[in-house]
């Protein structure tokens, strides 16, 4: 074990000061601590990391390269600390300088190059990876700027660029000695080479240098140190100044402006693609160069490129990365001469896709003329693979001209990103049990009739190194007080907690670390948002991207209809509840931004209304990001999980209230069934459509909400106050865009896509059940701890366990 040595770490963060900034511990500003701590620490990681590298080359492991435009990772100094265990020595070190680690902390920007549960699954996979002993790379792209920073200003959301590198970022190393070149345009040439072979070149292309960042993942107490390898852009010219034409002096600018824009900045949809042609771009910066690095590195060791499937396995996450099937071909027909057999059925034993979501606005088609302008060679392998695959489909369903419609890769002047992923790869998943089972029987069903043996389902989960050890320390001494610490490694074990839920004092004590969490909180917002919350009150989140299929609409709707009844009847029965949102919307997501402006302007209205007795709080948590997302999951009473179901694939902030004993309100969607199906449904309140209502409404055209609206009295009140000015008189049309939505249907939409008024109902009925429960104190906590005991299911350690068993076969290296 290699340790963090006190003595070592004490005089490092000294040196480190006076060598960058020439400061003395007491002159010296918390971000320059901040950053000789990170250094200091680094040196035990560094160890750790080039042991692990080292034993990883004797064993000649094989390795799973996840490939990933979005790793969400959030702020690394207080979860390295953690999973080095080094939080005592750190505590004691910085004791005796008078430091305070918590202020420290703080000082880290989180590296936000996600945007919500697919990049931070990501990251929670990194985490289980490091921590379970397999060898992994997170393969990626170092955004300049990633996620924007959120503010809100008059109610409104407005975007500010996040330069999270403004500091530099302590925990990174650059590789430049694993450059690649990267190459875009041009055209394709067929030569015959002198073996008599047609070989095809690349020419008058433009390329960039990919440069490789190195970020260390640290396993959780094992010595294990993976690797997230975030791909930069730089200018060729100094690069390969031999095959660089100087003359072309049009060319070499362009050139300089492509390393320039290319990693310039995330895109900030979650499950929506917008078709920008510099997103193809960036797809296929990081996968040329994740992919020719592996290859490289495989080649290395062996000299048999044909076993390159026993030695790596590339994990699509998402269809993002799907043009690595065919740049694997490129490299297996162009580099090493393979026949298309053999080079296919080396790509289709190395790759294997995971599917995200089934909103089809996410699903990623290109342009032919686009892809083909930008990547002419591989647009070449993908006609083929296309031509194959049809004449396959052709085979198969003799005249089913449906077939290839729905099926084929190339279609209607559109490369079929999804359907490349399938057919070029040996596994395909979906991330809960419903959301897989809606593929194989409706959205994939002709790929899974045709592939039966490629599907799978990998539960999602989480880690609760984060977002229990260091989210809720004083949660997580409790539990460990109780039975061990075997939980932060083998969550399972915290079905122990079981034994306690009839015990009076322990459930006291549960009951009295939320209270603590929810004053942590309540500060929080009080910093931030100015706003007195009573902590009696029970804590009502809702944090995620803002989406309409999420129905941060319906949660604040069934808000206007509450405050109402209490106006109207202000002695109701009604206990304090504090509802609490955090969203972004992508900066082009008007209907979604308007959703925010309406929770703002409803907060304003009702926070300022004495009369109603501080009865209900309305609160939007500004910039919502891993870091104040720890604190919202810490301290909520309960958790919304409102999606309409089928929407949601799986969820994961579900999964982090529960393991903070928070209790859901939730349709049965994604990972909530499952949820429910551990915790029982007398721990939750579920409400509403189920998937597969909804999917038939779907198919025969939607539903009627006017009937709704005009038969519902609670409704039309409520509705009504979106366009009459209730909420903002200075501009009473300002949510019509929501009220039209609701009830009308335009050309692109139903009316009321996503269900909201048809199940308000059932919700608000749930959110009566939800205030009744409360009132029995005793019965409340019962539940909320059995959510934290029965969350074993939902670690991420569980779910990469089983993506090593069914797709990666990955040998485990135990520690040293
Ligand atoms: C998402 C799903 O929307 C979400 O339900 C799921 O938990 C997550 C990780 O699998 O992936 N898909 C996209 S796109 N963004 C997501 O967050």
């Amino acid at each position: 074990m290699i340790e963090l040595n006190k003595k070592e770490f004490k005089e490092n963060i000294i040196e480190y000061l006076k060598l960058f900034y020439r400061k003395n511990i007491d002159e010296a500003t918390n971000q320059q601590l901040f950053h000789a701590i990170a250094y200091s620490l680094k040196n035990t990681i560094i160890e750790q990391w080039m042991a692990t590298h080292k034993t990883y080359e004797e064993k000649d492991v094989k390795t799973v390269y996840y490939l990933s435009m979005e790793f969400l990772m959030g702020r690394a100094l207080g979860n390295n600390i953690i999973n080095l265990k080094a939080e005592k020595v750190v505590r004691e070190v910085l004791d005796e300088l008078g430091i305070d680690l918590e202020d420290i902390e703080e000082e880290e920007t989180d590296p936000a190059l996600g945007n919500g549960g697919l990049g931070r699954l990501a990251a929670c996979f990194l985490d289980s990876l490091s921590t379970l002993g397999y060898p992994a790379y997170g393969c990626g792209i170092r955004y300049k700027y990633g996620m924007f920073k959120q503010k809100i200003i008059d109610g409104y959301q407005v975007e500010v660029p996040d330069y999270w590198l403004e500091e530099g970022y302590p925990f990174e190393i650059k590789r430049p000695e694993y450059a690649k070149e990267v190459k875009f345009g041009g055209y394709v040439r067929m030569i015959r080479d002198e073996q008599g072979r047609d070989r095809f070149i690349q020419e008058n292309y433009q390329s960039v240098k990919a440069v490789p960042y190195d970020i260390p993942i640290v396993g959780y107490g094992n010595n294990i140190v993976n690797t997230l390898r975030i791909w930069d852009a730089e200018a060729i010219n100094t690069f390969n100044l031999e095959s660089f034409d100087k003359g072309d002096y049009q060319k070499a600018v362009e050139q300089e402006n492509l390393a320039r824009i290319i990693c310039e900045v995330l895109y900030p949809n979650d499950n929506h693609y917008a078709g920008k042609e510099l997103r193809l771009k960036q797809q296929y910066f990081f996968v040329s160069a994740s992919i020719q690095r592996a290859v490289s590195k495989y080649m290395e060791k062996h000299n048999n490129i044909k076993n390159l499937p026993e030695k790596v396995c590339f994990q699509l996450n998402d269809t993002h990365p799907t043009v690595a099937a065919a740049e694997l071909m490129r490299i297996l027909l162009d580099e090493y001469c393979l026949s298309w057999e053999e080079a296919w059925e080396i790509t289709n034993k190395t790759c294997a896709y995971t599917n995200h979501t089934i909103m089809s606005e996410a699903l990623e088609k290109w342009p032919i003329d686009l892809f083909s302008r930008l990547l002419p060679r591989i647009y070449q392998i993908v006609e083929e693979i296309n031509r194959r695959f049809v004449m396959d489909i052709k085979k198969r369903y003799p005249g089913n001209e449906s077939k290839i419609e729905k099926m084929a890769i190339l279609y209607q002047g559109q490369v079929r990103m999804a359907n490349l992923a399938i057919v070029a790869s040996f596994s395909v998943n979906g991330v809960a049990r419903l959301h897989t089972e809606i593929l194989k029987n409706q959205e994939l069903k002709d790929f899974y009739e045709m592939y039966p043996e490629r599907f799978n389902n990998k539960t999602n989960g989480i880690t609760q190194r984060r977002f229990l050890l260091h989210g809720n320390p004083l949660l997580a001494d409790w539990v460990t007080k109780k039975i061990g610490d075997q939980w932060i490694v083998n969550l399972p074990h915290i079905d122990k907690l079981t034994a306690f839920s009839e015990d009076p004092i322990s459930l006291r004590e549960f009951m009295d670390i939320k209270y603590h969490n929810k004053k942590r909180l309540a500060k929080y917002i009080k910093e931030h948002n100015q706003i007195d919350i009573d902590t009696n009150s029970i804590f009502d989140i809702q944090v995620k991207r803002l989406h309409e299929y999420k129905r941060q609409l319906l949660n604040i709707l069934h808000v206007m209809y509450l405050y109402n009844q209490l106006k109207k009847n202000p002695n109701m029965e009604f206990y304090p509840r504090t509802f609490i949102f955090g969203a972004k919307a992508s900066a082009g997501y008007e209907r979604a931004k308007s959703i925010i402006k309406l929770i703002n302007s409803v907060g304003a209205v009702i926070n300022e209304d004495t009369s109603i007795g501080n009865k209900i709080k309305v609160v939007f948590i500004e910039n919502y990001r891993v870091s104040n997302g720890e604190l919202l999951f810490a301290a909520a009473d309960v958790s919304e999980q409102i999606s309409t179901a089928s929407k949601e694939a799986s969820g994961t902030g579900n999964m982090k209230f529960m393991l903070n004993g928070a209790i859901t309100i939730g349709t049965m969607d994604g990972a909530n069934v499952e949820i429910v199906e551990e915790v029982g449904l007398e721990n939750a309140f579920i409400f509403g459509l189920s998937s597969d209502e909804v999917i038939n409404y779907e198919k025969n055209g939607g539903y009627n909400p006017q009937d709704i609206y005009h038969n519902d009295l609670g409704i039309k009140e409520v509705l009504d106050q979106l366009i009459n000015g209730f909420y903002t008189p200075e501009k009473p049309n300002l949510f019509k865009n929501i009220y039209d939505s609701l009830l009308y249907s335009n050309g692109y939409e139903k009316a009321d896509p996503y269900f909201i008024l048809k199940d308000f109902r059932t919700y608000e009925a749930a959110q009566k059940r939800v205030a009744e429960a409360y009132l029995d104190k005793e019965r409340w906590a019962k539940s909320a701890l059995l959510n934290t005991a029965k969350c074993g299911k939902f670690s991420s350690d569980r779910t990469i366990e089983e993506y090593v068993q069914d797709i990666w076969h990955l040998e485990k290296i135990e520690p040293k």
